[in-house]
């Protein structure tokens, strides 16, 4: 990894490294392990955002081994808990970009951070030489579609919409036919927000994934949730309703610079099955980044 790259973590890790886990790097490092060191540790992965049988997992295993290892300082106990903690994340499953258009739809709840990891995404593929195509299917809001156009043009993209107040399955099947017409690599559908309580919307994001299906055999080749890495726990609820509803194939984990609960991301893969394909470190272009378990174990312990 870059110097350059390695610093966007670090710098967008800031908040979790302070609030929350920098505090174990301070309690482990100086001392010899003894019982108190397990029960603050215990405390501080709680309020970390792991959630309780994330952490109350971590402390077993952490047990386990300094028992067959025999690891007496919580030096040899800060190495360890490393290790665990980037075994909990799931390797990043990025696309093979194979098919032509390769078609990603994002979903999420309202303000998640949808619009603006489509766009980033998009920028990101197209430093990669990838030709993208950006579509705004939330039509519910007339001001949804220019925040993309505004995107789409701060990123360089071409962007396609579907009619203020139309249905968004029709704009979803446009956007990919569009996509082909032009000879696009990847078409990214954006959706609406939506309450993951909401039964008719949830039953619209079905048809905009089933409407996909048709305008492409084999789309969508991704749908990837957006989560806003500040709503920590609540967003494994979320994440829950989304997965009866549609097949996700793995997370955008946003907003992770602003957010001191940075923990649930540990709680992703064993509590949803689902990889971090993609993080949110800041609110610039270039601040979407492929997810990379050692530079966020790293950047929310050591800094
Ligand atoms: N700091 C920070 N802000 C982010 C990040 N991702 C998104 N945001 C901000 O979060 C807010 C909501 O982002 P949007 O992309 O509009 O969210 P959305 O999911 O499209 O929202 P709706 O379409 O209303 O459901 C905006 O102010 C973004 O700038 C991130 O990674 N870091
Ligand atoms: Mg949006």
């Amino acid at each position: 990894m870059s110097e350059n790259i390695f610093n966007k973590w670090r710098i967008g890790l800031e908040k979790t490294r302070k609030v929350a886990f920098g505090r174990i790097s301070n309690l482990l490092g100086t001392s010899d392990l003894d019982e108190t060191t397990w029960d603050d540790l215990e405390a501080l992965l709680i309020q970390a955002d792991l959630g309780v049988d994330v952490t109350l997992d971590v402390i077993d295993a952490l047990k386990a081994r300094v028992r067959d290892e025999g690891l007496t300082t919580t030096e040899e106990l800060l190495t360890v808990l490393k290790a665990e903690l980037i075994s909990r994340l799931a390797e990043p499953q990025l696309l093979d970009y194979t098919t032509k258009p390769t078609v990603i739809i994002l979903v999420g709840v309202n303000g998640s951070g949808k619009t603006t990891s489509a766009a980033k995404l998009a920028r990101l593929l197209l430093d990669e030489g990838k030709s993208t195509l950006l579509v705004a299917a939330d039509t519910y809001r007339a001001a949804a579609i220019d925040q993309l156009r505004v995107w789409a043009e701060r990123v360089d993209v071409p962007m396609v919409a579907g009619q203020p107040g139309g249905d968004p399955g029709a704009a979803a099947f446009d956007g990919i036919n569009a996509g082909i017409a032009r000879q696009k690599d990847v078409v990214i559908i954006d959706t609406a927000g939506r309450l993951h309580t909401r039964y008719n919307l949830m039953e619209e994001i079905k048809k905009v994934h089933r409407v996909s299906g048709k305008a492409l055999p084999g789309a969508p080749h991704a749908t990837w949730l957006v989560l806003d890495a500040t709503t920590g726990q609540n967003a494994l609820q979320q994440a829950k309703a989304f997965q009866e509803a549609v097949a996700i194939d793995g997370v955008i984990l946003a907003k992770l610079d602003s957010s001191a609960k940075g923990g649930m991301a540990f709680a992703i893969k064993t509590q949803l099955g689902l990889p971090i394909i993609y993080a949110g470190l800041g609110e610039h272009i270039a601040d979407l980044q492929p997810f990379d378990r050692e530079a966020f174990v790293q950047g929310i312990i050591d800094g």
